[in-house]
């Protein structure tokens, strides 16, 4: 009787051997080329694995054992992204400690990602909210902070009411908070920021290094990221000292100005406005914008508001005095928060203009056809011929963008500049749950650091959760301190870090895990780094890779780590989709990977998603394709099983009839193909059917060819088929009578000769026509290829009472024969 296929014996039996004999810890063979494998660390939310999971770690596993196979010796980590609200939350609404919620978790999520038979080298597991792992975090921030990177200001801030915390701007989407999606308002407040701008330049430029990268992510960094180049120009103000500085991309345009406008919240405003008429209503328009989010100000829907203030500014180059208006098109955090009004030729400034009657100015005329008809009815935004514009009058404008910012430059009136729309990275949380900023305030000393060797600052435990401020404040034994400097009492910083930070560099810290004096040792990182295959999500394209290639450059300018990249390829997988839809609990429509795992195997379930869909597409859950897959993996089984008499044998292959060479043949097209896909191009959808179609052909020719040649084709199947599901094949391989793991088996390599066929169809065309189809052996040359298909007697009856023209020869594929 012929063993079953029983998945959940296999399966848990195998996960105990591995865990036993630490298969999976790293290899530190020097002689080996090192290859780093890296799947985005969960959040331990306390619901466990869902599909989107079960992707990621099913694609980063068949990455990490095929490389391993193939001789690399692997780092292939695995740890839990543990700050965050939700732990806190939970503390707030149940009562629980948020470390006991968390840890938890964390146990629960690794249980069930090692369920999966994920190749993981558990020993260099991290968990961001243990102390070990935030006092680096805090060690890196006494670093950015000596580095002049890490610095205090007050700031106008998104403030999420409901979460009652301040939130980055790539946290606010559409006006609302990214988390529990309420309207996010703005708030005044004493903040940390980590100097991000400092590194636009080379952010923007480091992305042409990365050809890795999808194009996708690699423009959405760019987007942010947003490098404007202009000029400033400067306007002085005849009834006051101060003069204002605009940010332009088009100083062509200067001639056209006809005002200009400043945001509410420029520093100028109360000077301008003081003694004017309106100045009342103005300051309470004022009040009113600095309640609203950029969103709000600036949706292209939103009318566009502005006040007369009163004041005047001078032209730099006519010296004519034009109108300062202030508005809520304009922000102050953009540029220099100041704006010259263009309204012929900038779309915001002409419906400005239109709205509150102000001059509009054609200073640019096409190049060819028609001149602009006046008034105009919309503002001319193409290039063309400078008018109106003194010296500049018939020059093409794109020309007069660079001479006017080198004019002005020599004038002292601005210059070419460039601005990013990039902003510094606010990382300041009134929260509870994340890596305290290390820093004491001391009223003799100011904003002293906490000295390294103090480190780490501990999260305490005698705070309250009310759910209505920050709980550190509660702590009078966190709060309560010495003053590192001279002793005095103190008061130490409660605002903690964005858990961001704590995963910009996480990837370091797994190549020296448990260093316990700095976050990791040079000579580890730089023998890891780059990470050569990240995999995540698109979610991640900006805030987290944006923030990773921050911290990596910096530590590079820090002489920590010798690239200056951290990922050198990025996998960005698609969502598991389930009728259409992406799998969430409000939909109802999420598929428990720990009930699949149950019923079909952590095999099948693996198999399923890497067969269903390429890695970067969305996948859509099919229960047939599930019951497919595990189907498929029964048929494997029982072909193996069913060639018992193999097992263990040394058997050479006689004289191979034409079957052998035909196995033969599909078996080495199968392992250059699967090598190619999985090595080359991440398609392991691909890889899975040209393994199926190896099965069937074994199938079909395993009875009449060779058996060392069927044995060869077994072996192979199940090794290919072991970076996809690890545990039947394991199973068979013992099976066959192999010892060791197959997961240490060295990958096949295709025999190029098997490849090769003796003969091939030709087909013969006459007239373009299909007539015959021949076999012709390969080696044959061109004549003698032509010879065959004209004696062909098909061909010949096609032929009769015609003259042949041309013969056109496509040597292994087709001859065209010519004739009228
Ligand atoms: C005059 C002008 C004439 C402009 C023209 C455009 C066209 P990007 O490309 O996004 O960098 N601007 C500058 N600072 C601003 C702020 N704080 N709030 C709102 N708008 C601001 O856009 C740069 C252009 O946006 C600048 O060039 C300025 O308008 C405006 F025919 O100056 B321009
Ligand atoms: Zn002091």
């Amino acid at each position: 009787m012929m063993r079953e296929y029983v998945h959940q014996e296999i399966e848990s039996k195998w996960q105990k051997v591995w865990d036993e004999q630490k298969l999976y810890q790293t290899d530190q063979d020097p002689k080996k080329p090192k290859y780093y494998a890296l799947e985005q660390f969960p959040y331990p939310s306390g619901d466990g694995l869902h599909m989107g999971h079960v992707r990621v770690y099913s694609i980063g596993d068949v990455v990490a054992r095929f490389r391993r196979m193939n001789g690399y010796r692997v780092l292939h980590p695995m740890g839990a992204d543990a700050f965050g609200l939700p732990a806190e939350n939970a503390a707030i609404q149940r009562g629980v400690n948020p470390r006991e919620w968390t840890v938890n978790n964390m146990k629960k999520i690794r249980k069930e990602q090692a369920l999966l038979g994920t190749s993981y080298d558990w020993d260099r597991y991290v968990g961001s909210c243990l102390p070990d792992y935030y006092q680096m975090n805090q060690w890196l921030f006494l670093l950015f902070y000596e580095r002049g990177l890490a610095y205090r200001k007050k700031a106008s801030v998104n403030w999420c009411p409901s979460c009652a915390t301040v939130l980055a701007n790539e946290q606010v989407e559409d006006g609302k908070c990214w988390r529990c999606d309420s309207e996010v308002t703005k708030k005044e407040l004493e903040q940390w920021f980590l100097r991000i701008t400092d590194y636009a330049e080379r952010l923007l430029t480091g992305l042409d290094e990365l050809p890795g990268w999808p194009d996708r992510v690699r423009a959405m960094q760019r987007n942010w990221i947003g490098k404007s180049v202009g000029a400033h120009v400067t306007f002085t103000l005849p009834e006051h000292e101060e003069k204002i500085t605009v940010f332009t991309t088009r100083p062509d345009t200067l001639y056209g100005v006809s005002y200009m406008v400043v945001a509410p919240e420029h520093p100028l405003v109360p000077q301008l406005i003081q003694g004017y008429e309106n100045q009342h209503d103005i300051e309470q328009f004022i009040e009113e914008m600095r309640k609203q989010t950029e969103i709000e100000r600036t949706a292209t829907d939103v009318e566009k508001v502005g006040y007369f203030t009163g004041s005047y500014a001078v032209h730099p180059l006519t010296g004519e005095q034009v109108p300062i208006w202030v508005a809520n098109y304009v922000l102050m955090d953009y540029g220099t928060g100041a704006v010259m009004g263009v309204p012929a030729h900038d779309e915001r400034d002409f419906e400005f203009a239109k709205k509150y009657d102000l001059p509009i100015r054609v200073v640019i005329q096409p190049a060819a056809g028609e001149e602009l008809a006046l008034p105009l009815t919309a503002a001319y935004t193409e290039d063309g011929r400078i008018v109106n514009s003194g010296k500049y009058d018939g020059m093409p404008n794109r020309q007069v963008l660079q001479q006017i910012a080198e004019d002005l430059a020599k004038e002292g009136y601005g210059g070419a500049t460039v601005n990013y729309r990039l902003r510094d990275w606010l990382i300041s949380r009134q929260r509870y749950w994340g890596t305290p900023i290390p820093m004491i305030y001391c009223d003799h000393c100011g904003t002293v650091p906490v000295p390294k060797e103090q480190l780490p600052v501990v999260l305490p435990e005698d705070v309250v959760f009310d759910g209505k401020r920050n709980p550190l404040t509660t702590s009078e034994s966190f709060v309560h301190t010495d003053c590192p400097s001279c002793g005095r009492t103190a008061r130490r910083e409660t605002d903690t870090m964005d858990t961001f930070v704590d995963s910009s560099w996480y990837y370091l810290r797994f190549t020296d895990a448990h260093n316990s004096e700095i976050p990791f040792t040079p000579e580890k990182a730089n023998d890891w780094m780059q990470v050569d295959e990240y995999i995540g999500g698109i979610e991640h394209a900006v805030l987290h890779l944006l923030y990773s290639r921050f911290f990596t450059k910096v530590l590079y300018d820090a002489g920590m780590v010798n690239v200056e990249e951290p990922f050198a390829s990025l996998l960005t997988q698609g969502m598991v989709l389930k009728d259409g839809s992406k799998m969430s609990k409000s939909k109802g429509n999420v598929v428990s990977p720990l009930e699949i795992i149950d019923r079909y195997g952590a095999d099948t379930a693996r198999l399923f998603i890497l067969f269903a869909a390429p890695p970067e597409r969305d996948l859509d859950w099919s229960d047939s394709g599930v019951e497919g897959s595990y189907r498929f993996l029964n048929r494997v089984w029982r072909l193996v099983m069913q060639h018992q008499e193999l097992f263990g044998k040394k058997l050479t292959p006689g004289e191979l009839n034409s079957e052998s060479k035909e196995l033969r043949r599909l078996l080495h097209h199968t392992i250059q193909k699967v090598t190619y896909e999985i090595g080359e191009r991440n398609h392991f959808n691909t890889a899975v059917s040209s393994i199926m179609e190896l099965v069937n052909g074994i199938n079909q020719m395993g009875e009449q060819a060779d058996p060392a040649i069927v044995q060869e084709a077994l072996e192979s199947l199940v090794i290919l088929l072991a970076p996809f599901v690890p545990h039947v094949t394991e199973e068979l391989w013992h099976e066959m009578g192999k010892d060791g793991s197959i997961h240490l088996v060295r990958w096949p390599e295709y025999d190029a000769s098997a490849l090769v066929l003796d003969e091939v169809e030709i087909v013969v065309q006459v007239n373009g026509k299909v007539r015959e189809k021949l076999m012709i052996s390969t080696s044959a040359d061109r004549k003698a290829i032509e010879e065959q298909a004209l004696s062909n007697s098909k061909v010949q009856a096609q032929l009769e009472g015609k003259t042949v023209r041309k013969v056109i020869v496509v040597p292994n594929k087709l001859v065209n024969i010519v004739a009228n």
